[in-house]
């Protein structure tokens, strides 16, 4: 596929995803969020790649679900609408690979809700964030009435969500919608640096603790740490176990960079 609004590329153990429509800052058409859902094709395919960094080119990380295209939208082509991104979100959410959004400029309505999809979130001191929607008629249709009441909290969910205000990144980071708050210009190499570290660990053993979390979140505790035992249990049949805790018990180091994946 072509891609047009996004940039997809690797670094290493790193994939790095753009979403590049500048002069719509970003906002989410259904052309990006069908090139997006190829992307996550990509990645999930690719072995080699063990971490994600997600951004958006220039002042922008995501402004929102594209206005323009969705205001003369009727029931039927706005359910369209929303079911492909929801759809993509979760995948990105549920992706078994670590994905950091570094948010480096606008993070708003279904920009916000891509950010929730994401694991970790890194903001530049200059990211603006928000859910909208109740100001445009309409109400958060990515996950937002959702994913941010599991991020932040019930009452500050309502608060932004009811009043959709825009808050700067102290906010966001004071709130716990954002990991780390970081100067414009370190703001990628922060991000690749913690996907680098994730990379570095045994890749097996990060996949199923994301997995484990995210699913344990979707049940009641005694299924979650039942959960937790099958996929701790599961650990042990990989050779990186092995070889990490040899490594650890002969050499009194961590095995971090040279795992196999297996
Ligand atoms: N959609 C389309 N175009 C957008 C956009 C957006 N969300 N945000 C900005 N743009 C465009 C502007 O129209 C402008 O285009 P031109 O006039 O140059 O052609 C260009 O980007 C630059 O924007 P500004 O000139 O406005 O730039 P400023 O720096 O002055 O202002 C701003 C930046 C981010 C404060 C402002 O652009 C703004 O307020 N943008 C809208 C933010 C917003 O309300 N976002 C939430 C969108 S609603 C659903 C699923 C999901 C959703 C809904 C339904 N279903 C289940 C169906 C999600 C909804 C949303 O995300």
């Amino acid at each position: 596929m072509e891609l047009k609004n996004i940039i997809l590329e690797k670094e290493g153990k790193i994939a790095l995803v753009t979403i590049n429509r500048p002069k719509a800052l970003n906002a989410l058409n259904s052309e990006t969020l069908t090139e997006l859902d190829y992307v996550i094709d990509e990645i999930e395919k690719d072995d080699e790649v063990l971490a994600v960094v997600l951004t958006g080119a220039g002042k922008s990380f995501v402004a929102g679900a594209d206005i323009s295209e969705m205001k003369d939208k009727n029931v039927i082509e706005g359910r369209k609408f929303g079911i492909l991104g929801n759809k993509v979100f979760r995948r990105l959410e549920n992706l078994e690979k670590p994905v950091i959004a570094a948010l480096n400029g606008f993070t708003l309505g279904g920009g916000n809700e891509l950010a929730l999809s994401a694991d970790i979130r890194l903001a530049s001191t200059k990211a603006k964030f928000g859910q909208p929607e109740v100001s445009l008629g309409i109400t958060p249709g990515f996950g937002g009435t959702q994913r941010l009441s599991r991020v932040i909290g019930v009452g500050a969910a309502k608060e932004l969500i009811f009043t959709g205000k825009i808050i700067n990144a102290d906010e966001a980071y004071r709130l716990g919608l954002v990991n780390k708050v970081v100067e414009p210009e370190a703001l990628l190499e922060e991000a690749k640096t913690l996907a680098n570290t994730i990379a570095n660990n045994a890749p097996i053993a990060v996949k199923l603790s994301k997995v484990a979390i995210n699913k344990g979140l979707q049940t009641d505790i005694d299924t979650a740490l039942s959960f937790e035992s099958e996929v701790f249990g599961a650990t042990f049949s990989t050779e990186d176990q092995k070889e990490g805790m040899n490594t650890f018990l002969n050499d009194k180091k961590y095995l971090t960079g040279n795992f196999k994946n297996k």
